[in-house]
């Protein structure tokens, strides 16, 4: 895009028009916006690419939209990325952001590369913490996560709002909606926290850094109730001089249990998504036997 009069007049323009959405937003939680939102989407998606190359325009060499950089989806509601999009743990348009199934990918990362996000999504992946804020920035998000032991039992947590900083807020947990489920919530004491990893030390433990210690990167306190980047451990039980640093989830099996399967997943809160004859039965091994 060349930074030319007409350019500048649609920069304006969708700027205006996204200030105005988010004063919308903020006033009406979650009233019918289902119309207005998707043509909003689009925009802000534009507005986003525009910046980029505003960007890239006023200094070529900081360009960080490097053409490399790994086309992660943004929504499950309009796109077909089937492999990033789980219609069947937990009903339809649930936008995975995070999974782990085997362990064959290293999650111990530094904050580069948790910015940007790793992984295939066919696979073991993190989505990214700079496109994770920019998808929950757009209007309110739940969170649903979905975690499986190594005796195939499944449970899981919803968050009926989840929303994170920018990166200027080391992007904090910022919100975190109620929560229901069966997996206990051990993501409360997360809340408000910024996000850490080994080289970025934003935690609430004065004297030592939890993304180090529990070998993972998360939105630490002081430091852990989850650890669901922590190390991947077959079987589950860990030692307990290894005191989370697996992928625990503190509420249902303790801080020394890693899970076999975890994923992350997120979904527009003000849509209304059609009853799935699915949703009601929440294993792993039934929806792979579905598909
Ligand atoms: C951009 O990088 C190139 C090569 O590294 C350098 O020659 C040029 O001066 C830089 N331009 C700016 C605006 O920094
Ligand atoms: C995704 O969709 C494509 C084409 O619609 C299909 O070939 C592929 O098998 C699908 N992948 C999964 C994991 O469902
Ligand atoms: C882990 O799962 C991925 C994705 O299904 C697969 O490609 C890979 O081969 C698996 N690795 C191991 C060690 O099982
Ligand atoms: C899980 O499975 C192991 C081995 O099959 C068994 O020893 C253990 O009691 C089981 N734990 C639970 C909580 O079911
Ligand atoms: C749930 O899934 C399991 C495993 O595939 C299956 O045996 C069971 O019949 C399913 N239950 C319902 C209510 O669909
Ligand atoms: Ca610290």
């Amino acid at each position: 895009m060349k930074l030319n009069r007409t350019n500048v007049v649609k920069l304006l323009y969708s700027l205006c028009i996204y200030f105005t959405y988010f004063y919308l937003v903020n006033n009406a939680q979650c009233q019918d916006l289902a119309h207005p939102i998707e043509t909003m989407h689009e925009l802000v998606l534009n507005l986003q690419e525009q910046l980029g190359a505003l960007k890239a325009y006023v200094n070529p060499n900081s360009s960080t939209s490097s053409k490399d950089e790994k086309s992660y989806p943004t929504s499950c509601l309009t796109s077909s990325f089937n492999e990033t999009c789980d219609n069947c743990l937990a009903g339809y348009g649930w936008l995975v952001i995070q999974r782990r199934i085997n362990g064959s990918l290293n999650f111990y990362r530094n904050w580069e590369e948790y910015k940007q996000g790793f992984g295939s999504l066919d696979g073991e992946f993190f989505i990214g913490l700079e496109k994770l804020r920019a998808i929950t920035a757009l209007e309110p998000f739940e969170l649903y996560i979905v975690l499986e032991d190594f005796n195939q039992t499944t449970r899981s947590a919803r968050f009926d709002e989840f929303a994170i900083g920018s990166e200027e807020d080391d992007y904090a947990l910022y919100v975190l909606g109620a929560y229901s489920g069966n997996a206990g919530d051990s993501l409360r004491s997360h809340q408000k926290m910024k996000f850490s990893t080994y080289d970025r030390d934003n935690d609430r433990e004065f004297h030592r850094n939890c993304a180090f210690l529990h070998v993972g990167a998360w939105w630490y306190n002081s430091c852990v109730d989850s650890n669901l980047n922590g190390q991947y451990i077959e079987g589950g039980k860990y030692e307990e001089n290894l005191f989370a640093r697996g992928m625990c989830w503190r509420a249902w099996r303790g801080h020394n249990y890693g899970y076999k399967f975890t994923q992350m997943m997120i979904r527009p809160k003000c849509r209304h998504f059609p009853a799935t004859f699915r949703s009601n039965n929440n294993t792993r091994q039934h929806c792979e036997a579905l598909s």
